[in-house]
């Protein structure tokens, strides 16, 4: 089986990779919905991109009350996306193309179909069955309350009562997300031994990693405090690392560098850290880089204190603008306010997609020139924005109903939308010609300027830009590291320019007016035209060969 890079140990440390929403890339069998027939068809594209690396989100069975977060069976894949040998043929095609493949693993919770938690139900109070899950009576003389007031990510209780099979009101069980979601109890042999199995089940299938969900919620405090503010009771505790740990020895054992990726939503850089001790995860995801204001002094701040404690964890820095949770970039940044908080969206707002967009191009260049991993989410490479405009009746983000249906904060859909690929009308070569079924969330009539077709053919589009740099940073030694190589330039203050080795530079100008770069070099790559005399205009980009 032919890895791709073998002779790249630790790819990881500063690969490009790409993030696939298999519900929106591609559209194999015209259901409307993406599937991995989609990807195979689309792999070209992808290689073409100069990607090293495609990590996809969930695409295990799953009733999809959130989109594949309810995961089933892990060892199987959804009839909706294919079937387990497209999968393996997938990730085959793909390391033939030296790309490399990471899946999602969710081991918080499960799908309340998962037969697990059916034989919980059904067994009753007090069963063996019911130890796999937090199942617990409720509070008050008739049990009428839940047992903590925990709140759930999407809003409401994190606890859903059940009839028992004698059809009386019984136990409530624990649901960090929504009730289809149900949270293991990794207190339990069963659990852990579990998951070992379905580690080596893909890593067996040639799976170069996995991305590992809501990685810091795993242990609860099995005293389950009432009142928790800080969610201190649920939320990185210092037993999840015993996991990880156990986790890291299972990918060891494989050949090829298989590398573990945590999705932790940790504002304290020490917490995170612990992540990333020895033995455990090769990175970590850098959401405070994504969160973060379209502003020089506070990027600068994150990229520090990113830098500063991987540097003292030895582990590679990892830089994200966008993903499947996250309202898309060029719609953040045309923003007045730019920067972003997962559970509190502001849709609605004023967005002027003109400037969102050349902001987003320049962040491209800036991110790409930072040290370590990159991450890219698909659609992201086409300038694509977040659909506001979705019909309240094609939501399906569990989060828009659990939130009262709040039209300023109504979910993830609109960065969910599925990509256009061609043509001038809806469904945009998302699915094949003849297809009956519209996609399953609507395209903007206006995304026919930002088909992939209509981009490749001009060298000024977003692809364009995303391709030449990509490429680039595969080629250039100076970008091919992680932590180390960033110094800093003097620059006027809404200016970030720093060098990497003695070659190469990057500036970017975030303030509304032009400004001189701050050192001679000829440039390699910009986000946007440069001024006459050289000059870098507002919000735009420039990589400089020294
Ligand atoms: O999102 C996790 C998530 O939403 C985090 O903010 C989480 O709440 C945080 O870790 C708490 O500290 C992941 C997936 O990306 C998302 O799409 C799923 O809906 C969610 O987990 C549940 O699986």
């Amino acid at each position: 089986m032919s890895v791709p890079g073998a002779h790249e140990p630790e790819w990881w440390r500063c690969a490009a990779i790409y993030q696939i929403y298999p519900r929106s890339f591609a559209d194999g069998d015209g259901d409307g919905v993406g599937d991995l027939a989609g990807v195979l068809a689309r792999l070209p594209y992808l290689a073409e991109l100069g990607i090293d690396a495609i990590w996809f989100n969930p695409w295990y069975a799953s009733p999809q009350a959130d989109a594949g977060y309810d995961v089933a069976d892990y060892r199987r894949i959804d009839p909706l996306f294919g079937t387990l040998e497209q999968a393996e043929e997938l990730i085959r095609r793909a390391h033939e193309l030296g790309i490399r493949i990471i899946v999602d693993i969710v081991p918080n919770h499960t799908s309340d179909q998962n037969p697990w938690f059916q034989a919980a139900l059904a067994a009753g109070p007090g069963s063996a069955e019911r130890e796999r899950f937090w199942f617990r009576p409720g509070r008050g003389p008739a049990g009428e309350l839940p047992p903590t007031a925990w709140e759930g990510f999407f809003g409401g209780p994190a606890w859903t009562r059940v009839t028992e099979p004698d059809g009386t009101p019984g136990d409530w069980y624990l649901h960090l997300f929504a009730p289809e979601q149900p949270d293991f109890n990794w207190e339990h042999p069963d659990v852990r031994a579990d998951f070992e199995e379905v580690l080596r089940f893909w890593f067996d299938r040639g799976a170069d990693g996995f991305r590992v969900d809501s990685a810091a919620l795993l242990v609860k405090d099995a005293a389950l405090p009432v009142e928790d503010p800080t969610q201190q009771a649920f939320t990185d505790r210092e037993e999840v690392h015993a996991i990880y740990r156990r986790w890291r020895e299972v990918a060891d054992s494989y050949p090829g560098s298989r590398v573990l990726i945590g999705e932790v939503w940790l504002p304290d850089a020490q917490r995170l850290a612990r992540y990333l001790r020895p033995g455990e995860m090769q990175t970590v995801f850098n959401f405070p880089y994504l969160e973060c204001a379209w502003e020089a002094p506070a990027l600068r701040t994150v990229i520090d204190d990113t830098l500063r404690f991987h540097r003292d964890a030895q582990a590679p820095a990892t830089w994200v603008l966008s993903n499947h949770d996250v309202d898309r970039v060029v719609t953040r940044y045309g923003r007045e306010d730019t920067s972003f908080a997962i559970y509190a969206r502001h849709h609605g707002r004023p967005v002027d997609l003109a400037l969102g967009t050349r902001r987003a191009r320049a962040a491209a260049l800036l991110t790409q020139a930072l040290p370590g991993s990159v991450y890219l989410y698909q659609g992201e490479e086409l300038g694509l924005w977040e659909v506001e405009s979705i019909p309240d009746e094609l939501r399906q983000d569990p989060m828009w109903e659990r939130k009262g249906r709040n039209p300023a904060d109504p979910g993830r859909d609109g960065c969910r939308v599925p990509l256009p690929w061609s043509g001038a009308t809806a469904p945009f070569g998302f699915s094949p010609p003849d297809s009956a079924a519209e996609p399953w969330l609507p395209q903007p009539d206006s995304w026919k300027e930002y088909t992939v077709e209509a981009q490749e053919a001009d060298s000024a589009s977003m692809l364009s830009l995303y391709r030449a740099a990509l490429h680039l940073r595969r080629g250039l030694p100076a970008l091919r590291t992680d932590t180390a190589g960033l110094s800093w330039l003097d620059a006027q203050e809404q200016v970030l320019a720093f060098r990497r080795g003695d070659s190469f530079a990057c500036v970017v100008n975030l303030s509304p007016a032009a400004v001189p770069l701050p050192l001679p070099g000829t440039p390699l790559l910009a986000s946007g035209p440069l001024g006459a005399d050289g000059e870098l205009p507002a919000d735009t980009a420039v990589w400089l060969a020294l």
